[in-house]
């Protein structure tokens, strides 16, 4: 681990210096406003790259999953909606139920822009349910033309409604909370769920001081009135604007989530912050300092722009709830697109969520692991399995028998020996960058092996999902590629090749594993059990629908077993 840490804090000291150039530039990367195109909405929606079992609304822009939570017998998601157009604007909170976080019941939007607080705009926020009362949305109201930021507060209507369709923002107390004295009042967003501890609520808000990233920590008695504590819950030099921060504890043994208002010995907590100028979330593992109300990064945990992320792909704005039920923690993310606005335009509709994860701390206590919801095995239908498949290099092998635009696939690949692994250059910090350079048709010695995902019959265009094994001086760094490269014939889209570490040891077995959601324009995978995610949008021109084919290959010296390899055709989910 010694390696990667020193890669990290070089990985840190570029990004330092890519922050110190985009701050001289003055580049803001919030959302992309095109005013004239904001109530642009098509008669007819393209069917063509939509999504089969992802959550997507019928038609319109959508983005961050806001206020996830399960009540009364029923999951809600809420997120940032479009209802006029395929662009970003016009903001409300789209609400849809269900009973299994599969198939969805679309209801009427929940927030909208109706108050002097939030007449510019109902942005993102959260959930928490209060202990014999019921839910409290918390959610950021833009008050003025300027884009004054405050922190209002919404409760439901009528708690005996099932659906909690209707909700009503109280005149007292409303707004819950203004930027006081020395806060950016216009980069002041993204109230957190609330945690109960030591008599008090406690919420986060994601800000910043010039290019300090910031989590404001506030408390209240009665939910009502709240106020600033004297330390922000944590900081970070060189970061930017923190958005959609997410602080909750982890257990350290075991997969079962835990309450946000739970702390102790025994646990861990996590603090993800979505960085606007990346367009990347980062998370820490660390203590949470109860007695001052401060949390502390591990050593282990890289804090900023080159610490960990929840995903290396399309994957922003992500948002986590415990799910009482079955005691785990749920972890919602949105997944912009990778075309043109032009595009979106065209096809009247923008943004999707991807799937939800269950997400717990790894063993090793230096990272989280995410997987798919077990829920989602109910899409599963036809089968088709593989073993003992030997591949030399070169070699590739279609996987027939399922519908390869909308599939599941799970495969444990293993190899014999790591002698040939090629050597690691230690100025190889980013990953994404490595994956640029040493793509699915750069032979190697173990790797790169893996799926060709969305591949035309001849191989025209591909999605390959691939690992690399290159060998350092004490030991060996494992690269997952998900590379868009060669997505698509189309030319003008945004197609990177987006990779990530994998924090594995090859010592003691010889074997990497690899599932990907297949879904028309989403490749969403899991690597090594649920270590390194990425999450890719692709638009094929040619592997569409039943013309789409997926394969194995393996393009290293070092021949490659796929053990085992269990894909399905993908049932559609009812959505919306
Ligand atoms: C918005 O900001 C401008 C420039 O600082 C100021 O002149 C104007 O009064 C502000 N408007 C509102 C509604 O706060
Ligand atoms: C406050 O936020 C605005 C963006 O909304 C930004 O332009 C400005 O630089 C920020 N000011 C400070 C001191 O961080
Ligand atoms: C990291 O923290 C642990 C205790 O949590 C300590 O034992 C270890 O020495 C620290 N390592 C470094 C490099 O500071
Ligand atoms: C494997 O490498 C060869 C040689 O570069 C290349 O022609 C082929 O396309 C590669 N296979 C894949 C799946 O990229
Ligand atoms: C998603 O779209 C791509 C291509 O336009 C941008 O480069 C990303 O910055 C964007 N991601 C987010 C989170 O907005």
């Amino acid at each position: 681990m010694g390696q990667l840490r020193c890669i990290h804090s070089l990985i840190a000291v570029l990004f330092l210096t890519v922050v110190l150039i985009i701050s001289n530039n003055g580049v803001d990367a919030f959302h992309k406003v095109h005013p004239h195109l904001q109530s642009v909405s098509r008669i007819s929606v393209s069917g063509k790259h939509r999504t089969g079992y992802h959550f997507q609304p019928p038609r319109n822009w959508i983005n961050d999953p806001n206020g996830p939570m399960h009540y009364n017998g029923y999951y809600h998601l809420f997120y940032q909606y479009n209802p006029k157009g395929s662009v970003w604007g016009n903001i409300v909170w789209a609400h849809s139920v269900s009973k299994d976080l599969i198939n969805w019941k679309a209801l009427e939007p929940a927030i909208y822009p109706s108050k002097p607080f939030d007449k510019f705009g109902c942005w993102s926020g959260s959930a928490t349910i209060i202990p014999g009362k019921g839910p409290v949305i918390l959610y950021t109201g833009i008050v003025d033309a300027n884009k004054t930021q405050v922190q209002c507060y919404a409760v439901p209507e009528d708690l005996s409604d099932p659906f909690l369709t209707k909700w009503i923002k109280p005149d007292e107390y409303n707004p819950i909370v203004v930027a006081g004295p020395g806060v950016n009042r216009t980069d002041f967003r993204d109230p957190t769920t609330a945690w109960f501890e030591d008599g008090h609520w406690k919420i986060l808000v994601g800000s910043r001081r010039k290019h300090r990233g910031i989590a404001y920590l506030y408390r209240s008695r009665d939910f009502k009135k709240w106020i600033r504590a004297k330390h922000p819950i944590h900081t970070a030099a060189g970061t930017g604007m923190w958005e959609c921060p997410d602080f909750y504890p982890v257990s350290m043994k075991g997969t079962m989530g835990l309450d946000t208002s739970v702390v102790g010995n025994h646990v861990k907590h996590v603090l993800k912050n979505s960085l606007d100028e990346t367009r990347f979330e980062y998370y820490t593992l660390g203590t949470y300092f109860t007695n001052i109300d401060r949390y502390i990064p591990d050593n282990t945990s890289v804090d900023g722009w080159g610490g960990l992320r929840y995903d290396y792909g399309n994957f922003y704005a992500s948002k986590s709830f415990f799910d009482p039920t079955m005691n785990r923690r749920i972890l919602w993310g949105w997944a912009n697109e990778s075309d043109t606005k032009e595009d979106d335009i065209h096809k009247g509709w923008a943004g999707i969520q991807a799937i939800p994860r269950t997400l717990w701390l790894d063993p090793g206590g230096r990272q989280l692991i995410q997987w798919p919801i077990e829920e989602l095995n109910s899409l599963r239908d036809k089968e088709v399995e593989m073993s003992n498949l030997k591949l030399v290099k070169g070699d590739y092998v279609e996987v027939k028998g399922i519908t390869a635009a909308q599939a599941d696939v799970e495969v444990t690949f293993s190899f014999s020996s790591l002698n040939e692994a090629e050597a690691f250059d230690l100025s190889w910090v980013n990953a994404e960058d490595l994956c640029g350079k040493k793509g699915s048709n750069i032979q190697g010695g173990v790797g790169p092996f893996g799926i060709l995902t969305l591949a035309s019959k001849n191989l025209e265009e591909f999605t390959p999902v691939f690992f690399r094994i290159f060998k350092a001086s004490n030991k060996h760094v494992v690269l997952l590629c998900s590379d868009a490269r060669s997505s698509s014939l189309k030319s003008e889209l945004y197609k990177p090749s987006f990779a990530g570490f994998v924090d594995v040891d090859l010592s003691t077995t010889k074997k990497l594993s690899l599932r990907s959601l297949i879904d028309h324009s989403v490749v969403e995978s899991f690597g090594a059990g649920g270590k390194t995610n990425i999450l890719s949008r692709v638009y094929p021109e040619l592997a569409v629908a039943d013309q789409a084919h997926l394969f194995v290959f393996n393009n290293g010296t070092v021949p490659i077993v796929v053990e085992n390899l269990r894909s399905w055709s993908m049932k559609s989910a009812v959505i919306n």
